[in-house]
């Protein structure tokens, strides 16, 4: 079976850059994807995720499917809930909001999604997720009821992150949230990626080609963008 985390830790070695759509199945039917996932295979992306913080049930399952007959890039859940597991991913950011104060999003519902992923072949990747304030209220803060990390307390945020690699987390996602205001910033990125050993992931708010590069360039392993494809396909043209 392939290993997606081993590939990710090569790619590294290599130096390659990794990028990855999120599609939101709440706002991405099954009509829509397949000119979407044409264009994404087009594109340098690298990864599809897959996940939202409200979306019904089933509904991920369906999209899912469609999209693995679409693409051969791997595809990997990353969900707001337990509702939103299926067999038909890949793999799976088995999620704890490291960032937040609440039990349930730090090991409540991982120990609710145990029984669903016995019934899978998901390759599992516990990923330490670190929400960061960005300007406004985001739906992760919204539903988890958790409060993110200031921007400005670096030395917090990298202690959390080096908290997720000692527990024993395979990947770190610093989120600054979907549409967010402003996207992680450069002191945040390379203050957490000095001292941190496993891959990084950042994410949320990069809405140009300038801030993608500037997240890759401060120690992003991985990007993440969904908004500003959802809301302007012409930004795949600089994805070639
Ligand atoms: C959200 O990090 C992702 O969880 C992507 O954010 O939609 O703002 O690109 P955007």
């Amino acid at each position: 079976m392939k290993n997606l985390y081993q590939d990710i830790l090569d790619s590294i070695l290599k130096k390659k850059k990794l990028l990855a759509v999120l599609i939101d199945p709440d706002k991405m039917t099954i009509e829509m994807a397949t000119g979407f996932i044409e264009k994404v295979n087009k594109s340098v992306i690298t990864h599809i995720f897959v996940g939202g913080s409200t979306v019904k049930e089933h509904v991920t399952n369906s999209l899912v499917s469609k999209i693995k007959s679409l693409s051969n890039l791997p595809v990997i859940l990353f969900p707001g809930d337990v509702s939103q597991i299926t067999k038909n991913a890949d793999a799976l950011l088995f999620l704890s909001l490291i960032s937040g104060r609440n039990p349930e999003y730090l090991i409540g519902k991982q120990v609710v999604a145990v029984s669903k992923l016995r019934k899978t072949n998901l390759e599992i990747l516990p990923t330490g997720y670190i929400l960061i304030e960005n300007g406004k209220e985001t739906s992760v803060q919204r539903v988890t009821k958790t409060i993110p990390m200031a921007r400005k307390s670096i030395q917090a945020i990298v202690n959390t992150a080096k908290a997720g690699e000692l527990l024993g987390m395979k990947l770190i996602y610093l989120e600054a949230g979907s549409g967010a205001t402003h996207p992680i910033n450069a002191d945040i990125i390379s203050s957490v990626k000095e001292d941190l050993n496993i891959p990084l992931i950042v994410g949320g708010g990069i809405k140009n080609n300038q801030q993608l590069k500037e997240a890759y360039k401060y120690g992003a392993d991985l990007v993440v963008i969904g908004t500003v494809l959802e809301e302007d396909e012409s930004f795949f043209n600089n994805l070639i």
